[in-house]
């Protein structure tokens, strides 16, 4: 999926929001980019309350992004997923998006989607919010959300 097409998201006044950002551990140095970018983007919005749970691997996210659910307006969820030599990465991926899908679903909690499953540690790179960076994933996972919560608010308004 490429990153052309992305929409210009008008400023968010997140000012009474309470957000959780549930992170991976893996693969540091792109985690530290996306973190960088995600909570950048929070205080842009000058979100009122922000809550940081780490998990060590990407495979931990939906269970922490369902815990968080319960006390927060949104959920953002952040990991890296590098391609090795086994199905392994297949599984991984399919694991989480699905359940990260799932939970905002259930919930009606907005969960960003912040996972980046690459094939090689420089298109994680890219994409991290890094200078040189092309992307920066973990600031649009946390607009998104944002912008959701906004979004399901008016549809509340409009039905009284
Ligand atoms: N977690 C990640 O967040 N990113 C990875 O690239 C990653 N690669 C893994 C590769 C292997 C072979 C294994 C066994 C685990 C990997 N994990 C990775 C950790 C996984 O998400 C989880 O934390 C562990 O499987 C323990 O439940």
């Amino acid at each position: 999926m490429s990153g052309e097409g992305a929409p210009r998201i008008e400023p968010i006044d997140g000012k009474g929001l309470r957000v959780a950002v549930v992170a991976a551990s893996w693969h540091q140095r792109v985690m530290d980019g996306l973190l960088t970018g995600a909570h950048r983007a929070l205080r842009e919005a000058e979100v009122g309350e922000v809550t940081e749970l780490r998990v060590p691997g990407s495979w931990e996210l939906p269970v922490a992004a369902r815990a968080a659910t319960s006390g927060h307006d949104a959920v953002v969820a952040l990991g890296v997923v590098i391609r090795g030599g086994t199905p392994h990465f297949e599984y991984v991926c399919q694991g989480v998006t699905q359940g990260l899908a799932q939970l905002a679903v259930d919930s009606g909690v907005p969960v960003g989607f912040g996972l980046l499953t690459c094939d090689t540690e420089q298109q994680a790179l890219d994409r991290a919010g890094l200078p040189g960076s092309q992307e920066d994933k973990g600031h649009e996972a946390v607009t998104a959300a944002l912008s959701t919560v906004v979004a399901l608010r008016g549809l509340t308004g409009a039905r009284g």
